[in-house]
Parts: structure tokens; sequence; C-alpha cells
């Protein structure tokens, strides 16, 4: 009897280990009522949360997206600032969800890192910045620069791939923080101060006095930011991968935080199916009929995030450029809701 207790007990236990193990992300989400979202706390536009500790960002942004699809109610998240170094080892232990940190998708991080890009919420590149005083008009003309640029980045890397490949002597000034390096290039320690282009508008803000800046012409890399999930759990990487998506056709269809409302009562065929009113297509997502609908009317549609958080409607201003919708201009594309 005591035997047969033991084995029945075992079986429990494994089949309780095993069920735990195959539950996804998105139910484990919905149990605990919060989505845990890694972010930079620290940079303005992207992510970083203000005097009274409401988040702002792109990043952000994304994250309060994902939680109006799936809890209509984007209080209902946990921003964890991290650092460059450590924003890796979150995602992987699980610490967070998904990573929204301006990370740049590259080759290796996509496969050797147990994690996976879900898409691209802003198109970067790496810039350059300077005293006017140095009298420099051209990244090239920095042969013999002192830099200063953060450790354990894309940004570092590049840095040392362009000088080489122009034959400049390079004497690199490294930091843990960007906070950390923007400060002593501010102080005069190095002749420029590199990061992503965007990361440049953000830092400027920071310095002593803006006028005495400029940024150089050059742009010496491709920096896709996007979100990125755990690999291994394909319905969580779709329903990332989706609401990014559905941020960009909601632009698309002229769809926006103040006439989402109406659209419910549109007859056209792909404003149906994004609003719900046609199709099961939330529901195949694991979310509702009206995913979509919650997050244009919660967060907007992917020109009004950009807008207020680094564009015309923010302190930082930067140009729509190539994060420009694809009928505008730009590359930013996203497959139809169908
Ligand atoms: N996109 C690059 C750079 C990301 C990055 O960490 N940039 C700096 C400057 S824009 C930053 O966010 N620093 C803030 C911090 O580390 O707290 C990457 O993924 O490696």
């Amino acid at each position: 009897m005591k035997r047969i207790a033991s084995i029945v007990a075992l079986v429990v236990v494994v089949f309780a280990c095993h069920a735990a193990l195959a539950q996804g992300t998105l139910q484990k989400v919905k149990d605990r009522g919060a989505l845990n979202c890694g972010a930079n706390g620290q940079l303005a536009g992207f992510g970083m949360p203000d005097a009274q500790g409401k988040w702002t960002g792109m990043d952000v942004d994304v994250c309060r997206a994902i939680a109006a699809a799936i809890f209509n109610d984007v209080s209902k998240i946990k921003f964890v600032p991290l650092s460059a170094k450590d924003r890796f080892t979150a995602l992987q232990s699980g610490e967070v969800d998904v990573l929204v940190r301006n990370t740049t998708w590259t080759s290796s991080r996509d496969s050797s890192l147990g994690i996976v890009f879900t898409g691209v919420d802003y198109y970067d590149g790496q810039g350059f910045m300077v005293r006017k005083s140095l009298k420099v008009n051209s990244a090239l003309e920095l042969n013999g620069a002192s830099v200063c640029v953060q450790q354990g980045t894309t940004t570092e890397l590049n840095l040392a791939d362009y000088f080489r490949s122009h034959n400049m002597q390079l004497k690199s000034v490294t930091f843990a923080t960007s906070d950390e390096a923007i400060k002593a290039y501010d102080a005069g320690r190095c002749d420029a101060y590199t990061t992503d282009a965007s990361g440049l508008y953000a830092e400027r803000l920071k310095l002593a006095n803006a006028d005495d800046h400029i940024v150089l012409p050059e742009i010496i890399s491709k920096e896709p930011l996007g979100p990125s999930v755990r690999q291994g759990d394909d319905q969580w990487f779709t329903v990332v991968k989706w609401v990014l998506f559905a941020m960009l056709d909601a632009e698309e269809f002229n769809i926006t935080s103040k006439n989402v409302n109406q659209m419910l009562t549109s007859t056209a065929p792909e404003i149906k199916r994004f609003v719900g009113t046609e199709g099961s297509y939330g529901e195949q997502l694991g979310l509702t009929k009206d995913w979509a609908v919650r997050i244009v009317k919660l967060v907007g549609n992917y020109g009004e995030v950009f807008d207020r958080n680094v564009g015309a409607g923010s302190p930082l201003k930067i140009d729509r450029g190539l994060n420009k919708l694809w009928t505008k201009g730009g590359i930013m594309y996203a497959p139809p809701v169908r």
C-alpha cells in the first residue's frame, strides 16, 4: 500500500513539474497578472522613469502595448531597469518576460544567447558627437582621437572596426554605463562620444551646454533595435511580434488612439479584421478579439508612439527617417492581420 502511495505521489510530482515547464510565458504572465519588462532605465526617448516614477519611451510603450493586448490595462507591468551588461542574463534567467532596451538585433545575439528577436521598433545607426571647438566636420577626421564609449555594446565593436578599416588611430576610453561615458566626454576626457544616433540626441540633453557640440554626418553601422524573448516559446514569440505589427498596421490604416472607437463600425474588410469585428485573429494569438483595439486605444499606433517619445512631439525631435512606414518612403512594414 505504502509503495503504491509513494509511486502515485512521484507520478503526481513529475506531472506537476512537467505542466509547469510546459506552461508558456503567455499563460505565466496572465496568471501572474503582470508583465515583467526589461527596459533601459536611463535613456530618454526609449526607457526612463521620471521623478514620479512614471516610465516613458518607445521601448516602454512596446511593453505597454503587450500589457494592453493581454490585460486591457497598461498598469499591469513591472519595469526592470537593466544595464547593457546585465540585459541578456535577465531575460535568460526569466527575471523578465521580454527585453526591450534599445538592443541591436545581431546574428550572434539571435543564435547563441538563448534569446530571439521579434522585430524592429526603431531602425538606428551609430554616430559621433564632438565639441564644435575641435573643428572637425567628418568622422574621417578623427585620426588619433580619444573616444568615450560604453562597454558590452555593439557600439564598442563598431568603433574599433571603423577606425581599423579607415587606418585611423583610436584611443577608446570605455565605461560601464552611458551616464559615465557622457559625463567623461562633457568633462573633456575624450575628443568624441559615440553611441546609437538616437542615443546621441538623448544624451546631448544631459550636456552642460548642448550647443557647443555637433553630431557628425557619418552613420557607421546598422543598429536595428527591437524586443527579444527567450528561445523555445513560439506562442509568446508570436504575441510579442504581432503587438508591434499591430502598431504599424494601425498607422498604415490611419487608426489612432483618438478614432479607434469609430473604426469598430467600419465596413472596410481589412479594418474589420484588425479591430476584430470579423474573424477570430486575436483568439488565434491566445488573446481576445479586440487585442489590437486595446493596443491602439491605450498606447497608440506606431506613429503616435514615435512622435511623443522621440519625434516632433518630444524634446528629442528626431526625424522619422528610415522609421517612416513603407508607404511613406521608410522601411517600417508589417504583415497583415488575416
Ligand atoms: N544598441 C546597442 C547599444 C545599446 C546601449 O546600451 N546604448 C547605451 C547608450 S544609447 C545605453 O543604453 N546606455 C544606458 C545604460 O547602459 O544604462 C547595443 O544593443 O549594444
